[in-house]
């Protein structure tokens, strides 16, 4: 399969209230949006890039560059045998792997829908279902912290993250945990601490958390061993996963006891699906983090979930949460028992909302491959 034309779009769409983390403060989705077509078969991927570079180093802007000047030229003259093709064109690529992966992404959905299969089973996903939870970010003081949790306990939720940093850690986390003493707790500090705090950090064990979430630097793996070996819960890796072969250094250095799977911070599905693998054959459990995707990238997460090394719920929570309004027509929504329903229909299952994405939509541009000969 040749891939015809490439449509690209950055979209400015706000969330229904600020989500801050231990660095920063997001208003909104500012991802690149990434829609291919083929034998008249569309598929759509989203690279959830953040406006800055604070999670990871790519930005809403270098992804619109890296886009059109490498990533979309590439695709066009790569012939494609099935989705996993995909890795291989960007093998080359160094870094820029949320870019890439929004590319990726719109392959599987193409392949997908031109073969009439669901993404959950081209994967080898096996639940109907898959459970879910809300990720809080920090707030301004603690009657706001209890009010907001307590809100999303009340849609549903049976599983909560509180996003930590020195000053705003240990308090918040006890009161919830006494507040809600069954509900399955974990926390992420998005790498704002270092291996100075960590007789700080091991007083989180008090609270019975499921995982602390990339404590230390954005790419570090030896500095969380150590600090595994002195902090009781299980640290979870996030921002320093960014491949296959980081999965396995750090499951060698038994720098975590579990991996959060972003499929577009490790560059596509093809990615994820390699270290949900390697991590299930080391006896390590994974979950699937978010980015406040579009139901666009909500989807693709989704789908992943569904393989059964995800025994730990995912940041994936109903479209209602970051929205008021999605760029989908068939938005994700909560189930009673915490789940999302994972889509059978063909590819990733989105149904585009154009007129919608069309309102939110700062810039688009088209590309198509040369005509042979
Ligand atoms: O998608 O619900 C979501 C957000 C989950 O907390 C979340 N993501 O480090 O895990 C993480 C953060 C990164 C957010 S960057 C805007
Ligand atoms: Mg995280």
């Amino acid at each position: 399969m040749k891939i015809e034309q490439i449509e690209l779009r950055r979209i400015a769409l706000p969330y229904v209230a600020p989500f801050e983390t231990s660095g920063w403060r997001e208003l909104a989705s500012h991802a690149l949006l990434v829609r291919v077509e083929a034998d008249g078969v569309v598929g759509w991927g989203e690279s959830p890039v953040g406006i800055g570079p604070w999670y990871n180093e790519e930005t809403s802007s270098t992804a619109w560059v890296m886009a059109q000047e490498h990533l979309a030229p590439m695709l066009l003259a790569s012939e494609l045998n099935r989705p996993e093709d995909v890795a291989a064109v960007y093998a080359r690529v160094r870094g820029n792997r949320m870019a890439c992966a929004g590319f990726e992404f719109a392959v599987w959905d193409l392949f997908g829908r031109a073969t009439g299969q669901s993404l959950r089973s081209m994967l080898g996903g096996q639940r109907e279902r898959v459970e879910v939870g809300v990720s809080v970010g920090v707030q301004p003081d603690l009657d706001t912290l209890l009010r907001v949790v307590g809100d999303y306990v009340a849609a549903g939720y049976q599983r909560v993250k509180l996003k930590i940093k020195p000053g705003w850690d240990l308090e918040p986390t006890r009161l919830v945990r006494e507040t809600w003493p069954d509900l399955r707790l974990q926390v992420d500090a998005n790498s704002i601490y270092t291996l100075d705090h960590a007789a700080h950090l091991a007083k989180l064990d008090a609270y019975d958390l499921l995982l602390i979430e990339q404590p230390l630097a954005h790419d570090d793996i030896v500095d969380h061993a150590k600090l595994q070996r002195i902090v009781q819960t299980p640290i979870c890796l996030d921002e320093s996963i960014v491949s296959p072969d980081h999965a396995r250094w750090a499951l060698e250095l038994r720098a975590c006891g579990v991996i959060n799977i972003k499929p577009s911070r490790v560059g596509g599905l093809h990615a994820a699906r390699q270290i949900h693998d390697m991590a299930a054959a080391a006896g390590v459990p994974v979950w699937c983090g978010g980015m406040l995707e579009t139901g666009i990238g909500r989807a693709a997460n989704v789908a992943l979930a569904s393989l059964p090394n995800f025994t730990l719920p995912g940041d994936i929570s109903a479209s209602a949460r970051y929205f008021a309004r999605d760029i989908v027509t068939n938005p994700f929504v909560l189930n009673a028992d915490s789940t999302l329903t994972v889509p059978d229909a063909p590819g990733s299952g989105a149904d585009i909302d154009v007129d919608f994405l069309d309102q939110v939509t700062v810039e688009k541009v088209i590309l198509r491959g040369r005509l042979a000969g």
